[in-house]
């Protein structure tokens, strides 16, 4: 089995400072939660930015400024700006960080609900997100939040549309709304990948470390977060994303798994290093 590769999904875009002071919005605030889950194991960031009120925005300048900024504090570090922005942002919106040439950015596989609001992500925005991303050589990493979605991206790989390699695939589960994080759903999808695709698996909320864990032991990477859960256990707030990857660091190394590096994770990803 691969050793296990971390991602921290640091800020989100809908999470605010009302649910968790620590959640980050200035560009200080971004590296610092970069840099506390870069020290504790995080091999990869998933990077979303918000102006210094909280907003959140796809403004390549502002991805600019906070991915230079987090590469200077974690020099190694793995990032994966999202496409997905916040809903209702346009695809040319969301769009914007690809003209920063990242080795890798999220590309979101279907439209789905998401709590109350519809996540829209309809084939002809998929095509598009698919053409930038062979255009500027970006490795995408799937997020999927239902099965439709993981067979969206597995037809439109047969088809070209997407960029050459093996993929990299996010099942994200647990979205009100959507696929629930269990066990048996997560085994579903990952039987359905193809033999050389790598895979995360996100759990929101209460899920993270109960879905942590069946991934830690399937072979699978994990994501967490304050995009994903604000607590570090039932009524606990998490102090900082890097408590949250410590966590998994303490399941993993209960489990016999070591961590990846980020050197390590771009082996794995199969991205140049
Ligand atoms: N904020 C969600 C609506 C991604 O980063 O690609 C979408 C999202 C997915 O976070
Ligand atoms: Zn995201």
């Amino acid at each position: 089995m691969e050793k296990l590769i971390i991602t921290a999904a640091i800020c989100g875009a809908e999470v605010t400072k009302e649910q968790n002071p620590a959640v980050p919005y200035t560009v200080e605030e971004i590296v610092r939660e970069a840099k506390s889950a870069y020290d504790a194991g995080a091999a990869v960031v998933h990077v979303h930015v918000r102006e210094d009120d909280g907003t959140p925005t796809q403004s390549k300048d502002r991805f600019k400024v906070c991915m230079d900024a987090i590469r200077e504090a974690c020099p190694d570090v793995i990032l994966i700006p999202s496409t997905g922005g916040a809903v209702g942002m346009t695809a040319e919106e969301r769009l914007q960080p690809t003209e920063l040439f990242p080795e890798m950015a999220t590309l979101d596989c279907g439209t789905c609900n998401f709590g109350d609001d519809v996540f829209e992500n309809n084939m002809p925005m998929l095509r598009e997100f698919g053409k930038r991303m062979i255009a500027n050589n970006i490795k995408p990493e799937y997020e999927c939040f239902e099965m439709g979605h993981l067979d969206t991206a597995l037809m439109m790989k047969k088809k070209g549309q997407l960029p050459e390699g093996p993929m990299q695939f996010n099942f994200v589960l647990g979205v009100p709304g959507c696929t629930p994080a269990t066990t048996e759903n997560l085994v579903w999808l990952v039987k359905s990948l193809p033999a050389d695709a790598t895979w995360t698996a996100t759990g929101i909320g209460r899920h993270a470390y109960t879905l942590a864990a069946p991934t830690i032991v399937m072979g699978g990477n994990v994501r967490v977060g304050f995009e994903d859960g604000l607590y570090l256990s039932r009524g606990v707030l998490a102090k900082s994303n890097g408590e949250l990857v410590e966590k998994v660091v303490r399941i993993a190394n209960e489990l016999g798994r070591p961590i990846a590096s980020p050197e390590e994770a771009r082996q794995i990803l199969s991205l140049p290093p």
